[in-house]
């Protein structure tokens, strides 16, 4: 035989009472999977068992036999919760039964539409005998992806069709293929925990999701453990790496068998949360009794079987999803997507299906329609994780990281980048900083309001070419100025902005009137004649003759325009030229030794109290620097406006 090679699908078995299930197993693997005392003297099974079957070219599958009892359905559904395919059994002297038909809609609801259909028992059944049986299986699959599913008539006492199901097994196995998912962290849901004599505990599962070494640290909710893996195991033997759809074992040093019992997950730290109240969409079952606001009904995920109090916003219509909370009476560690079950435990009856979404802290009202409507939307994005990012980043309401994200959706860090990033690209969500990102439904809203800050800005001052940066997050508030100031380039000049040093920003878009668009040129015509040696706003007045108030405007557009410049921002303003021409002489000078003031002020006709203020807009302004007594030069090039 070749080296072993496990196939990341673990098929279990599914079907009623005695039909003969774990005997089936036995006869395929040699391994009785019944492991207690009790469960081989009562000859029923009461707990999950297991075992496994190799090829003789080392290909191998691990099997999770499960219960058939009526009472021992929450278990059936924790073993089902890794199944890739699975084994329905149905007694040739028996039929169709009450958990044929459960066991079956488990499978359904839980995604496992891969397996084979198990006539047991065959050597106590004739030819026509087999045949009514086959009929009533066909019509209970009927119109599922179980038609395909291959029909074997077995007898685990003659070994009869033996040979025929595993091939048929490996056939299935083969194409039910490993659970494609790059995008959740390792995570196991537990279905034992055992202590090992001298080597702590044990915990066993199917991985859900991710991979995992020994030596890596994990965590073990709800209890909150951490723990470093000793040691892994996948199908009962020693193992570097245990991967999604492999039954695995891990030896965990420090944490007790009572912390980690069924229903807890091991996960890599940080990626799980866990809490008593959850949020679900949830679908009654057609036929199934109705859901009751305000009953008490179980929860089953993954390995989760957990009691609580069920709150429903209406009644709901078979096959209609809606958001129900309910209030379990211990934590339970759950994935958003995650499939959920309610069952009303007794008189046992599936009630419902649907997919956990988020954890709360206080129940949804009336007035919450909206927050509803979110869920909605975001349960509607499971199969689409960059949708997911961007429905989920719209819940939160405010930016988040991809970390947060990795976080509450229990993805792989690097998934969740790579989900926002094709989000983005999708216009879905806006990066708004490094690191940070916002959904496009509130980065809408964000528009709209910078949008109306301009507005109200321009009304008051139609000739201004710049809003100051005050203005801006006086109007939005300070969480919302910040989102905008993180903004890239590109997201601004769709706003009409373009960033700038200083206390005000440009407006990429302005309507100024035409009679002031001409007053600037003839201002500017002045200055620029005057170079150093400005004439005062109202000196400029008074020689062309025109309102001191409008001259003042066309100042502050030229200066907007960046074609003046006014060191203080008022009074005085000179034309860009003259101090280009100023900062080539200084940056030469500062080239060649020191700053020379007499000779600055005697090449541009001009005096000390003209050049001070311009020397300190040049520092400013980054081109120069104070160095003790001295200006040095910083950035030459740096701009002026
Ligand atoms: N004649 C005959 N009897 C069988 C066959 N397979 C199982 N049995 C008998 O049926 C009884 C139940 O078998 P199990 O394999 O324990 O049934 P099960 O489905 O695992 O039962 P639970 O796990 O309790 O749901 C046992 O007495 C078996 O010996 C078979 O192929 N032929
Ligand atoms: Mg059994």
């Amino acid at each position: 035989m070749g080296s072993l090679r496990p196939l990341p699908v673990v098929v279990g078995t599914a079907g009623h009472i005695d039909h003969g299930k774990s005997a089936l197993i036995e006869a395929l693997t040699g391994q009785h999977p019944d492991r207690w005392r009790e469960e081989k003297e009562r000859g029923i099974t009461l707990d999950l068992g297991y075992a496994q079957l190799a090829w003789p070219d080392g290909l191998e599958i691990g099997f999770v036999d499960v219960p058939g009892h009526e009472r021992l359905v929450r278990k059936m559904v924790a073993g089902a919760t890794g199944m890739g395919a699975a084994l329905l059994v149905v007694a040739c002297d028996d039929g169709v039964m009450p958990q044929t038909r459960e066991h079956f809609e488990v499978l359904r609801l839980l995604g496992v539409d891969h397996g084979v259909i198990v006539l047991s028992k065959a050597d106590l059944a004739d030819a026509e005998v087999r045949e009514l049986v086959r009929a009533e299986v066909e019509a209970l699959v009927q119109g599922t992806p179980w038609e395909e599913a291959p029909v074997v008539a077995v007898s685990s006492h003659t070994g009869e069709g033996l040979e025929e199901l595993r091939k048929a097994l490996r056939r299935t196995a083969l194409a039910a293929g490993g659970p494609e998912d790059p995008l959740h962290a390792f995570r196991l849901p537990v279905q034992r925990a055992f202590a090992l004599h001298g080597a702590g505990t044990v915990v066993t599962g199917v991985v859900a999701s991710g991979e995992i070494r020994e030596g890596e640290e994990v965590e073990v909710l709800p209890a909150g453990r951490r723990s470093r893996v000793r040691r892994v195991q996948v199908h009962g033997r020693e193992s570097p790496v245990g991967r999604a759809g492999l039954r695995t074992a891990l030896n965990l040093p420090g944490i007790e068998p009572a912390e980690a019992p069924r229903g807890s997950v091991v996960a890599a730290p940080g990626t799980l949360a866990c809490g008593r109240r959850v949020r679900l969409l949830v679908e009654s079952l057609p036929g199934a009794p109705a859901l009751e606001h305000d009953s008490r009904v179980q929860l089953l995920a993954g390995t989760v079987a957990l009691p609580g109090r069920l709150f429903l916003p209406r009644r709901a219509e078979p096959g209609e999803g809606v958001v129900a909370e309910m209030e379990l009476d211990a934590p339970a560690a759950l994935v958003p997507g995650e499939r959920v079950l309610l069952r009303r435990p007794s008189p046992g009856a599936n009630l419902a299906a649907g997919r956990f979404l988020e954890f709360y802290e206080r129940r949804l009202r009336k007035r919450d329609a909206a927050r509803r409507e979110g869920l909605l939307r975001f349960a509607a994005a499971f199969e689409d994780p960059p949708a997911l990012a961007a429905r989920w980043l719209e819940l939160q309401g405010g930016e988040r990281s991809s970390r947060d994200l990795a976080r509450a959706l229990g993805w792989r860090p690097e998934a969740a980048q790579g989900a926002l990033e094709e989000a983005g690209l999708r216009g879905e969500v806006r990066a708004t900083g490094p690191e940070r990102w916002l959904g496009m439904g509130r980065a809408g809203d964000l528009e709209r309001e910078v949008l109306a800050v301009i507005a109200a800005w321009r009304r008051r001052h139609p000739w201004r070419g710049r809003i100051p940066l005050l203005e801006l997050r006086r109007g939005l508030g300070p969480e919302r100025a910040r989102i905008l100031e993180g903004l890239d380039e590109a997201s601004l000049a769709a706003l009409g902005l373009r960033r700038r040093k200083g206390p005000e920003w440009e407006l990429t878009e302005s309507a100024v009137p035409e009679a002031l668009e001409a007053l600037a040129e003839g201002v500017l015509g002045i200055l620029r004649e005057a170079g150093l040696r400005p004439p005062e706003p109202g000196e400029i007045a008074a020689a062309l003759g025109e309102d001191p108030e409008a001259v003042g405007r066309a100042l502050e557009l030229l200066c907007d325009r960046g074609r003046a410049v006014r060191p203080g921002g008022e009074g005085r303003a000179f034309a860009l030229e003259a101090v280009e021409a100023l900062r080539a002489e200084v940056v030469e000078q500062l080239r060649n030794g020191r700053l020379d003031i007499p000779s600055l002020r005697d090449r541009f006709a001009t005096t000390r109290k003209y050049l001070m203020p311009l020397l300190e807009y040049l520092d400013e302004r980054g081109v120069t620097t104070r160095s003790g007594p001295n200006r040095i030069l910083r950035d030459p090039e740096a701009a002026l406006v």
